[in-house]
């Protein structure tokens, strides 16, 4: 039996009866794509994920990658190897290139659809393939010959990894010291030590990686921007055919023992220290690498907070099912009675409690990177050479791109941190049997924490949040989003039944702005007195999950107007009662979790730095 379960169901009425998706295929890139064929693909990627993929995402945990000392290689296990090569063969590889390179034309809302299901079902599995993506990103940057390249990659099925951090360089990105030396002859020594990169090595799995290294130029500036990204294969190859030649100097020099994520390897990656020169190629011959490798970490933030959502619902689902069948005490109204019938859990209102407030996380985070994602569409139309005219404008896709961004750190900062909060409350549901192996979800747990440390940790995220996706942008997405809530509330959604919950989310909605311009305030008066910045730091990570519970409140409201109106029609039985689960979703989440917001106000309102002034040695 699958471990994973799919929730198609949440996931066609997101996209197409919340979000409305299918009003913008039919044009420019997505010419290819209807309604039909995109629920088509949902489904064959429900069954690849509950199929061929959840088959090895045990026993990828139970033998984790072993390192070779001897030949340097990462040993994987057998059954993640067949379930990737399941995967590529079906030519899933194409579901995020590039049409240029391959890429299936599928629009990005409906591509995170179907990478929710891969990456709940084995997301180990799903980072193997990154060949295809991230030879996007060379496609893109590179010069003809890096050009023709990426095609090799894709048509050979070379895989590749993006190679930032190391044991000195974790969230300080700038403080990277591994040296690129100029050859003279187009080439570049590469030199230095990387860690904790993911998918450096993969056993027999693939022909060639493409590491994709960030490095110093001698002489270049401190700093991130005094960094270059180099292509360093692991082969050389013939630079036409791609036919892999001698070894490379990059080698795999350990691999992590990890909590979780054990089927995925973490390597330690170092650069010309076994008497092998490390020879690497400067992506579109311009030293820009910071830029040029943040198209490469945008996808795998958005990736990274999929995962961690797509883990909650099926974690999610599993305790569902088992608490409808574990049949344990008397309903409390009988407490009295010692010969009452025993019930099953789902009876007691703690269960409940918490099954709905898992289910509003894993419905509401779907809709948060599913409405996300609806502004990458936007951005892909209004790229397309042939995009219709006027189907966007020029202003539509600039500020598309600004929401896009100034979302991400929500996507991948609340909803990785909401993630492992809620899969706590999954074993929960399941009592003792949620701590045995027997389960999944002490896997699950263990699989998703680290959502928030990788990709940039959800401090790392908060700040980026507030001083880059707000600040630097002069507010302008945010007005956008806050837009659409306020009319939202200004509308008579849901014939009256929906009153009292946007009467919730409006203070909210007030809440999230009053911390804002207190910390906006906070930010402007540190002109006077510096320390004033900490207070900012203090609550950035308060105000992100804010604005992220705001936004998540918003959806399964508008979710909620879209189930009555679809009630109001008339629906089948089985309908009635998912129409019915959307509406009481939104209600419990607007009475539940939104009036935390005016707490979590208050505190930030009230902020001093008797924190920062605190000799560490009083901790
Ligand atoms: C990692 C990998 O952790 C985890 C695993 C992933 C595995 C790969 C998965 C991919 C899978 C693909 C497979 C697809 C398969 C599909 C098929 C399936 C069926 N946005 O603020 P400044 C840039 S990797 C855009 O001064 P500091 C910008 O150019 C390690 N750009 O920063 C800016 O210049 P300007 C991840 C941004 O103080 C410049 O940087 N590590 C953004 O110098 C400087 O900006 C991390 O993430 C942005 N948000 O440096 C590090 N921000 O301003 C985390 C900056 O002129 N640390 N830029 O535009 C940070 O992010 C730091 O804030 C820092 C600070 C390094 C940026
Ligand atoms: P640190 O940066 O040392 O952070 C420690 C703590 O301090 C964190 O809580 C952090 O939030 C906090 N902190 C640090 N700086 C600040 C600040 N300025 N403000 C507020 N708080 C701060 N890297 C790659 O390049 N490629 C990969 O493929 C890759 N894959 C990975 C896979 C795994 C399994 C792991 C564990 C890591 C991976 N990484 C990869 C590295 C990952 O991106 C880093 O671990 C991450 O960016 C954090 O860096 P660090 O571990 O050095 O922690």
């Amino acid at each position: 039996m699958s471990h994973y379960k799919a929730n198609v169901r949440d996931i066609e009425f997101t996209l197409f009866e919340l979000l409305r998706v299918q009003d913008r295929f039919g044009q420019g890139p997505f010419a290819e794509t209807d309604e039909e064929t995109a629920r088509a693909l949902l489904h064959e990627a429900a069954a690849l994920a509950e199929g061929p993929l959840a088959q090895s995402y045990e026993s990828g945990d139970r033998n984790p990658v072993r390192f070779d000392p001897q030949t340097n290689t990462a040993h994987l296990d057998e059954g993640i190897k067949k379930s990737y090569r399941a995967m590529w063969d079906a030519e899933w590889w194409r579901l995020s290139a590039d049409n240029a390179i391959g890429g299936m034309g599928v629009p990005p809302s409906i591509q995170w659809s179907a990478a929710e299901m891969i990456l709940g079902a084995n997301a180990p599995v799903f980072m193997y393939m990154t060949g295809p993506n991230f030879a996007s990103v060379i496609y893109r940057n590179g010069t003809e010959q890096q050009k023709h390249w990426a095609q090799v990659m894709v048509d050979r099925g070379w895989s590749a990894s993006m190679v930032l951090t190391e044991p000195d360089a974790g969230s300080d990105v700038g403080a990277g010291r591994t040296k690129a030396r100029d050859n003279g002859d187009g080439t570049w020594s590469i030199e230095g030590v990387k860690r904790f990169i993911t998918s450096a090595d993969s056993d027999d799995l693939v022909e060639n990686i493409m590491h994709l290294v960030l490095a110093r130029p001698e002489g270049a500036k401190p700093g991130t921007k005094g960094l270059s990204l180099f292509l360093v294969p692991k082969f050389h190859f013939d630079p036409q055919t791609g036919e892999p030649g001698e070894r490379n100097g990059a080698f795999v020099t350990n691999v992590e023992h990890k909590m979780g994520l054990n089927a995925s390897a973490t390597c330690e990656l170092t650069f010309g220290a076994h008497g092998v020169p490390a020879t690497g190629f400067l992506l579109g011959e311009v030293h820009d690498g910071i830029a040029q490798m943040f198209q490469v970490i945008e996808y795998a933030r958005m990736m990274v907070g999929t995962k961690a959502i797509g883990t909650l619902s099926t974690g999610y689902l599993n305790a569902l099912e088992y608490a409808k069948e574990r049949i344990q005490g008397a309903d409390l109204t009988q407490q009295t009675n010692k010969a009452a019938p025993r019930v099953p859990i789902t009876n007691h209102p703690d269960v409940r409690r918490s099954l709905m407030l898992q289910k509003a996380y894993a419905e509401g985070l779907r809709a948060v990177y599913a409405f996300t994602a609806t502004y990458q569409d936007t951005v892909r139309l209004g790229e397309a050479p042939d995009a219709e005219a006027g189907s966007v404008s020029a202003e539509d896709v600039a500020l598309a791109e600004k929401v896009n961004d100034l979302l991400l750190p929500i996507v991948k900062g609340v909803g990785s941190e909401r993630a492992s909060e809620q899969l706590i409350g999954s074993l929960q549901t399941l009592g003792g049997s949620g701590y045995l192996q027997d389960y999944p979800i002490e896997q699950y747990i263990r699989d998703a924490k680290i959502d928030s440390l990788y990709e940039g940790t959800t401090a790392i995220q908060s700040q980026d949040f507030f001083f880059r996706k707000i600040v630097k942008d002069n507010g302008q997405a945010l007005v956008h989003v806050a837009g659409l809530v306020q009319t939202f509330l200004e509308s008579e959604a849901g014939n009256g039944r929906l009153k009292e919950d946007r009467a919730l989310l409006a203070t909210a909605l007030a809440d999230v702005q009053a911390m804002l311009g207190t910390m906006i305030g906070h930010l402007t008066s540190s002109q006077e007195d510096v320390r004033n910045l900490y207070k900012v730091g203090q609550h950035a990570v308060r105000f992100l999950l804010s604005v992220g519970d705001m936004l998540i409140g918003y959806l399964l409201l508008r979710g909620a107007e879209v189930a009555i109106g679809a009630l109001d029609r008339g629906a089948s039985a089985k309908d009635t009662a998912f129409y019915e689960g959307k509406i009481a979703v939104a209600h419990f989440f607007a009475k539940n979790v939104l009036p935390e917001l005016t707490a979590r106000r208050a505190i930030v309102e009230g902020a001093d730095n008797t924190l920062m002034d605190l000799d560490v040695a009083a901790f």
